[in-house]
């Protein structure tokens, strides 16, 4: 006989039960707009491997309310997916219009990089304005300066909590640059984060600081000292307002982009939790292919969001 094609409807039931919408972020739930992006468009955005980077990006491939983008002039092997309606991109001359450094495509002189002659150049469109999301969060980053220094978690290293500087701050976000690193363990957040903690934090709660690198005496680094010598100050702490844990639970069913192929989106399985993680299983797949995520990762998405989007969902291996 003919095989039915694999659903949602007739894969949930009294013990299959799919996460609730009310816990996902506004970012991973169902779209209100669709997606007008279309392969070829230039645009602006943040190079996901130097989150302080703004580069020149065109749209590779749309699949739903999914893009995967190109770094002008650098290897496929960069390219990478993001919603539509991610922060991290931004028309042409957003970042001229907002004072960002950007980092036009190899062979172009950064001060002499110009949008409508590259067009030219590239016969390519500019991805129009009204595409953007305007981003409009709910947390306030005003008491978040640029040099203020905070307390924050590697997330390459989560068990590290180490000196940070605020170094960005876009709309309601900011860039955390960890003290004398690169700019690889970067990231943007908002001040509801828990990855992030005021000066003084590590010692109040009787975790070990790891200082900046190259520190003359890193076992006794001294805040005050520190602040001092730099001129800086400290990110006051009534500017953090850590979020409430996620309300996920184990078992609950979702839709979670493939981390080893992101351009698939598989049907998924909360296989563990903590305050702000989630592991997450492919079902049919085993254990120990599970990791960790943050629960608000905007690649996990509510049941049935690639059937709403137009995304073709990988089912259950078996
Ligand atoms: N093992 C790593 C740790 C780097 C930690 C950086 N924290 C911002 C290394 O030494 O490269």
């Amino acid at each position: 006989g003919k095989k039915k094609a694999w659903s949602w409807d007739q894969y949930l039931g009294e013990k299959v039960i799919a996460a609730p919408l009310r816990l996902f972020t506004e970012a991973q739930s169902f779209p209100l707009s669709r997606n007008g992006f279309k392969a070829g468009m230039r645009l602006e955005g943040i190079d996901p491997l130097h989150p302080s980077m703004f580069c020149i990006l065109s749209v590779a491939e749309v699949i739903g309310y999914r893009l995967r983008l190109h770094i002008d002039s650098y290897s496929e092997c960069y390219d990478f997916w993001v919603n539509a309606d991610s922060p991290d991109i931004r028309p042409a001359g957003w970042c001229e219009s907002t004072g960002h450094q950007l980092h036009p495509p190899k062979g172009y002189n950064e001060s002499e990089f110009n949008w409508e002659k590259y067009q030219e150049a590239c016969n390519a469109e500019a991805a129009p304005k009204n595409l953007f999301k305007s981003q409009n969060g709910t947390t306030s980053t005003s008491k978040f300066q640029v040099g203020m220094k905070l307390e924050a978690v590697d997330r390459k290293n989560p068990c590290l909590v180490c000196v940070a500087s605020v170094a960005d701050i876009v709309d309601n976000h900011f860039l955390v640059h960890f003290d004398n690193w690169d700019d690889t363990y970067d990231y943007w957040c908002d001040a509801s984060s828990p990855h992030i903690h005021p000066v003084g934090w590590c010692q109040d709660h009787g975790r070990p600081l790891t200082a900046p690198q190259g520190h003359p005496n890193p076992e006794h680094f001294l805040w005050e000292e520190y602040l001092q010598d730099n001129g800086s100050t400290a990110v006051p702490s009534q500017a953090f307002c850590m979020r409430p844990p996620h309300s996920f639970q184990v078992n609950m069913k979702l839709e979670a982009v493939d981390r080893r192929n992101p351009m698939l989106v598989r049907v998924a399985t909360v296989s563990d939790t903590e305050d702000y993680r989630v592991k997450i299983r492919f079902d049919g797949w085993h254990e120990k292919f599970d990791f960790w995520v943050d629960s608000d990762l905007p690649d996990l998405h509510p049941v049935g969001w690639c059937a709403r989007t137009g995304h073709p969902l990988e089912p259950p291996l078996s």
